[in-house]
């Protein structure tokens, strides 16, 4: 859609846009969106070795080992090539965040700043179809039948991992390793914050700041 290359990370506690922000980033601007939490489920569902390895890790809200995930996001990059993407997902802490650096001139972080009651409420009312990873939510973004994935039909689900308890863990997990990594992202004047409650006020925003980068 652009001809210049752009390589943007999108930040945020879980449950705060990401995969909705990025979604609509793919459709306005033609970007790759590249979610290292979609690759993993994916992996699991077709019960592959990596999705072995990292089923217990997702479940339980903690991190999936760097080395596993490292590897595979590294690939995953390395296949898109001269493309524009959104990361997603990754990097997740600081030794991910080195060797990306190490590997990809990144233009821009858009971190999303939602309050964590916010989240909450989201990650409750979270369905999903499982095997395309399409993602609703009940008052948001409903499904068109009770219960039913709008494409296949198919039943939805809840993530193991949206369980109040597995969710908090996730959160304070976030703030304390991706702190560092935003800091450190924002010395070198990449990030650009997005504050807000939902996602109508908040991707308007995000939006304009793309149009900006990309074209400007
Ligand atoms: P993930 O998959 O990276 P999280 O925890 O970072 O998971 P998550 O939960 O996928 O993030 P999100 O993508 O930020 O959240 O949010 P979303 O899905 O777009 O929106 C949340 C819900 O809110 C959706 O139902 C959406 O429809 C709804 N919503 C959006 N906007 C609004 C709104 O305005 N109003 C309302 N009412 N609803 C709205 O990682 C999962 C696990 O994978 C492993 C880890 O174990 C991790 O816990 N993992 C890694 N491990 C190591 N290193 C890595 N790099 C890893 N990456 C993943
Ligand atoms: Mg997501």
């Amino acid at each position: 859609m652009y001809s210049k290359i752009f390589r943007a990370v999108i930040i945020g506690a879980p449950g705060s846009g990401k995969g909705t922000i990025s979604e609509r980033i793919v459709k306005t601007f033609g970007f790759l969106h590249i979610s290292s939490g979609d690759i993993l489920r994916q992996n699991i569902i077709n019960n592959t070795d990596l999705g072995k390895k990292a089923q217990q890790f997702i479940n339980s809200g903690q991190l999936v080992p760097d080395e596993i995930v490292t590897k595979t996001m590294l690939a995953r990059i390395r296949e898109v090539g001269n493309k524009s993407y959104i990361l997603d997902g990754f990097p997740r802490n600081s030794a991910q965040a080195d060797i990306l650096s190490a590997r990809e001139q990144i233009d821009a972080v858009i971190n999303l700043n939602i309050p964590h009651d916010v989240i909450i409420c989201r990650v409750k009312n979270r369905w999903i179809h499982a095997p395309s990873g399409r993602v609703y939510n009940i008052g948001f973004d409903d499904p068109k039948v009770p219960g039913k994935d709008d494409v296949t039909g198919e039943p939805l689900t809840q993530r193991e991992d949206d369980k109040p308890e597995v969710v908090a863990k996730r959160l304070q997990l976030y703030d304390e390793l991706m702190s560092p990594v935003l800091a450190w992202y924002a010395e070198r004047g990449l990030v650009t914050s997005f504050k807000g409650r939902e996602t109508k006020e908040i991707w308007p925003r995000v939006e304009r700041f793309l149009k900006d980068k990309v074209q400007g």
